[in-house]
């Protein structure tokens, strides 16, 4: 007789870190090409994927706008598109390197992927729809809803939504296929938006309408959850994340991995976030002194680039402690310690990795 199969049965290779609603980490270990593959891409979702159809699917451009209309699935595809690599990332990757634990999903460093994005550019619609004078955000609707996690919890189910910026719409794509695919229920089927430099929490899934506003948004998921305090005047306000900070970290070894005293190990890792990288840099001592990394990728906006160093490793058996530093074209690094206003958020901070040498 068949086994019984689960929903989290359709993404072997990925790690468990819940199991419903769905959030699979990718083996950051197993990191080698460029475009991550799809059946590894890091899931995160809040609530269960809802079953949606191309043939009821129906998208609404409405609110601050001259002319609202609405697409069907068909009428998408049918429009001119682009194809763009961006790297997704959940502003809450690397939890479990906090200490003291913090509640929340305990990523480890997979929380993050990356994948070529086709769909129509936002702008194409929001031009056709004509943006009122006022207009100053554009909120994305969703079709998964519940009751969400972080305190203060609103009554009744709260659905997904987030919003950004007009200046941000410029660079986001009404995304239909991930990788030359169409995207599997987990990443969003049929439609979802991608906003490429932003944390995940940014490209919303099961995408069902998309609202233009004339007064930033304050829904749940842009202030109570995936928001920081910013502190104006000396008091703390509640803003949302936007920009995915500059970022590195370290694929192999993997973390307590056991190395041969004297051997030659190619340590690898990737850097994203920020504005472009253009600098990485590997301490093997703890912090200590630091040497450039060899890139694989070329510099571009929005997508991580892989990289490499050959490490002899030292004949001195011990605990060895690595770390990575990114740096981007607008000088920006990344701190020694985490910033406690992101809370269990932009974990960004050079971690170490130890390594047992034996
Ligand atoms: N509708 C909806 N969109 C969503 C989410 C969600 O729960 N519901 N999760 C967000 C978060 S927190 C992240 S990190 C990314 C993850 O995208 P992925 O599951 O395709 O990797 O989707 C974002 N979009
Ligand atoms: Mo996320």
């Amino acid at each position: 007789m068949a086994a019984k199969m689960a929903p989290h049965d359709a993404n072997p290779g990925l790690i468990i870190r819940e199991r419903e609603p769905v959030n699979l980490e990718y083996p950051f270990d197993q990191l080698d090409e460029f475009l991550t593959p799809n059946d590894l891409f890091y899931i995160r979702s809040h609530f269960k994927a809802p079953a949606l159809t191309r043939d009821t699917f129906e998208l609404s451009i409405s609110g601050a706008v001259q002319r609202p209309f609405s697409l069907s699935y068909k009428d998408l595809l049918a429009m001119p598109s682009v194809t763009r690599p961006a790297t997704l990332e959940c502003a809450g990757n690397g939890r479990i390197f906090l200490v003291p634990q913090v509640k929340g999903a305990q990523w480890q460093l997979g929380a993050v992927s990356t994948a070529q994005w086709t769909g129509v550019p936002l702008v194409t619609l929001l031009e056709r729809a004509g943006l009122d004078p006022d207009a100053c955000e554009v909120v994305f609707e969703a079709a998964d809803k519940g009751k969400p996690k972080e305190e203060p919890v609103p009554p009744g189910d709260t659905q997904y939504a987030r919003s950004i910026s007009l200046a941000k719409a410029a660079d986001t794509v009404i995304a239909w296929a991930m990788n030359g695919e169409e995207l599997s229920a987990d990443h969003g089927f049929p439609v979802r938006a991608i906003v490429p430099g932003h944390y995940g929490m940014a490209s919303v899934k099961w995408l069902t309408a998309i609202r233009v506003v004339d007064k930033p948004f304050q829904g749940y998921w842009q202030t109570s959850d995936y928001g920081y305090w910013e502190y104006q005047d000396g008091n703390p306000v509640r803003l949302a994340l936007g920009a995915m900070a500059i970022k590195s970290a370290i694929a192999r070894p993997r973390t307590r991995e056991v190395l041969t005293a004297g051997q030659s190990y190619m340590v690898s890792g990737a850097s994203w976030g920020g504005d472009i990288v253009t600098a990485t840099e590997l301490s093997v001592d703890d912090g200590t002194s630091w040497q450039p990394v060899r890139f694989l990728d070329e510099p571009q906006p929005f997508a991580w680039r892989r990289w490499e160093f050959a490490w002899t490793v030292p004949e001195e058996k011990g605990v060895y402690m690595l770390r990575s530093r990114a740096t981007d074209n607008a000088g920006n690094t990344q701190p020694e310690e985490h910033d406690k206003r992101f809370g269990t958020y932009v974990i960004h901070h050079t971690f170490p990795i130890e390594v047992v040498v034996r």
